[in-house]
């Protein structure tokens, strides 16, 4: 199992600013032991065991891994915060999953595969340019602080993008389809930014 250097190591200023020094991004409060639900939809109750993720899109091998083969690959976790548009953020939950690294080895981005489109199961989207999904910095995720990742949090599986806007982060998630060119998400077609950088605050369109 790898773990990524959000505490302990070399520090990456680059990519994980945010556990730091348990820095806040500008306009955000810290949650403490609080981890707020925000879902539009109704939580889906999913069999994990028959849960499965599809990659398609822009890639030259598009494949669905089921439960048991996501778990065949290099196990990764991610310690450190994550930064609700709402203004809250939480501290070193350490989340257990595979690097989206991982799952392009096996459907190879196309050269011209520039974004990402992540699908829920109840029809969540939301969009990200495949370089913040790339370099060890994404995840799909099954588990936080060593348990199951509980239902209303996104269980069995939801994607973690940390270093951008939690709404990024799709629960539930169950389709990576890959782009050529932009298409906004549900919240981004409702006035959200379409980046979400919280340290630029890029909370709505029209931000920096
Ligand atoms: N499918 C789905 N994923 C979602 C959302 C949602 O409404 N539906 N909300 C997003 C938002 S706004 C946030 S802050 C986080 C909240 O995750 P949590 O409920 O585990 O804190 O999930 C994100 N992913
Ligand atoms: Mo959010």
């Amino acid at each position: 199992m790898v773990i990524t250097r959000g505490f302990t190591g070399r520090p990456r200023r680059d990519r994980l600013p945010g556990d730091l020094g348990r820095r806040l991004p500008p306009g955000q409060y810290d949650a403490g032991d609080e981890w707020p639900v925000l879902t539009a939809e109704a939580t889906p109750h999913l069999v994990p065991e028959q849960h499965t993720l599809t990659v398609d899109g822009a890639v030259e091998q598009p494949h669905t891994w089921t439960w048991h083969d996501l778990h065949t690959l290099p196990h990764s976790s991610y310690a450190g915060a994550i930064h609700c548009v709402t203004t809250w953020s939480r501290f070193g939950t350490t989340f257990t999953g595979v690097s989206l690294d991982e799952l392009w080895r096996v459907v190879r981005p196309r050269p011209e595969a520039a974004y990402l489109l992540a699908h829920a199961t109840t029809g969540y989207t939301t969009n990200l340019p495949l370089e913040d999904v790339t370099g060890e910095k994404a995840w799909v995720v099954w588990a936080a602080d060593g348990r199951p990742l509980p239902p209303d949090h996104g269980g069995p599986l939801r994607l973690l993008v940390p270093h951008l806007y939690f709404w990024k982060s799709a629960k539930w998630v169950t389709r990576l389809e890959l782009l050529t060119t932009d298409r906004p998400g549900f919240w981004e077609q409702n006035g959200y930014h379409d980046r979400g950088d919280p340290w630029l605050e890029q909370r709505y369109q029209g931000d920096p």
